[in-house]
């Protein structure tokens, strides 16, 4: 039986308490929680119609998928299907506004979008705590951008996953704040979320960096709901930073930044000592994202735009969760 195509869109989040590490490789099921804001305007469009062809085909940007993302689709694809009972092949193409694979999340996005739009052409209507679990079962992020604005993606106890879903942290337009992304390198990444977080899982600091992120999620929530900037970026940075040292610590060595990284994160440190309150964040990339209030945006863009390196920044205000559109 065909079923009808559907099309959702999710749009990117910046983890505010980062997820850096697992404690099932296999469901994605994070070691700790973490916190993030969902981003306007960095989004994936994905497409799927379960049309029972003879092989699941994947489409990324108007061409075929490389064999390792191609893989990584149809392994979802076999998740949806197990969930729904169907049994078709599938055709699946995604549209990103992202560029992929330079650290500004795209995977997020896109299984977030996938699992939205895969799940309703299976004919499953999900509710926003199932459509989060299945989400994650793409990349673990991924389960975060169902919401829009400031969300928690629990850690959960039990071994199936079922609880370790996001939930917002606070309603729609709470908070009106910007993240200024400021883009150091196009060059794909040498190594991936996913080998990064099991190489840095066996560094030395990865058990202190594990036992700390409680009280840094209990310290964000509480920072969101007050509307309290200074520490809420405080605790960003600092997670941005603590995960990163993990992974220095490791054997072999795992980091991220490049130069012009060093260089942004110096400015956005010159800029809080010129009172501008303005805080840093990496992901698994070279690239600096800057959290700061709408009204200093321009002043952190321009600012991080006269740094040597930086190729482009982008100004994003918070985001709405996965939706469908077709
Ligand atoms: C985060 N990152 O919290 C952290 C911080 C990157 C640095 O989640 O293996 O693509 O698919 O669960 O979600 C990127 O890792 O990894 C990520 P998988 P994912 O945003």
């Amino acid at each position: 039986m065909n079923s009808p195509v559907t099309t959702a869109r999710a749009n990117v989040n910046l983890a505010l308490v980062k997820y850096w590490g697992k404690r099932d490789t296999a469901l994605n099921l994070p070691a700790a929680g973490s916190i993030s804001l969902t981003l306007d305007g960095l989004s994936v469009e994905a497409r799927v119609g379960f049309d029972g062809g003879a092989a699941d085909r994947v489409e990324i940007d108007g061409a075929p998928a490389s064999d390792g993302e191609g893989a990584r689709v149809r392994s979802f694809l076999e998740v949806v299907r197990a969930e729904s009972g169907r049994r078709e092949h599938a055709a699946v193409s995604t549209r990103s506004t992202v560029p992929r694979g330079v650290g500004l999340a795209s995977s997020a996005a896109a299984f977030a979008a996938l699992a939205l739009a895969g799940s309703r052409a299976a004919g499953m209507e999900l509710d926003p705590g199932a459509l989060s679990a299945l989400a994650r079962r793409g990349s673990g992020s991924a389960a975060r951008s169902i919401f829009g604005g400031f969300v928690e993606w629990h850690r959960g106890e039990r071994a199936d996953g079922r609880d370790s879903i996001a939930r917002p942290v606070v309603g729609p337009g709470h908070w009106d704040l910007r993240v200024v992304a400021a883009v150091t390198s196009s060059v794909p990444k040498a190594v991936s979320s996913r080998d990064g977080m099991a190489r840095a899982a066996r560094s030395p600091l990865y058990p202190a960096w594990i036992a700390a992120v409680e009280a840094d999620l209990a310290e964000a929530r509480a920072a969101i709901i007050a509307r309290d900037l200074e520490t809420l970026g405080l605790v960003a940075e600092h997670s941005a930073l603590t995960m990163h040292a993990v992974g220095l610590a490791a054997r072999p060595p795992l980091l991220y930044w490049r130069g012009p990284t060093v260089e942004c994160l110096h400015r956005v440190w010159e800029l809080r000592a010129a009172g501008v309150p303005a805080f840093a964040s990496i992901d698994a990339g070279p690239q600096v994202k800057v959290l700061c209030e709408p009204g200093d945006a321009e002043r952190v863009a321009a600012a991080l735009r006269d740094v040597p390196g930086v190729e482009r920044v982008l100004v994003c205000a918070p985001g709405t969760g996965a939706e469908v559109v077709a």
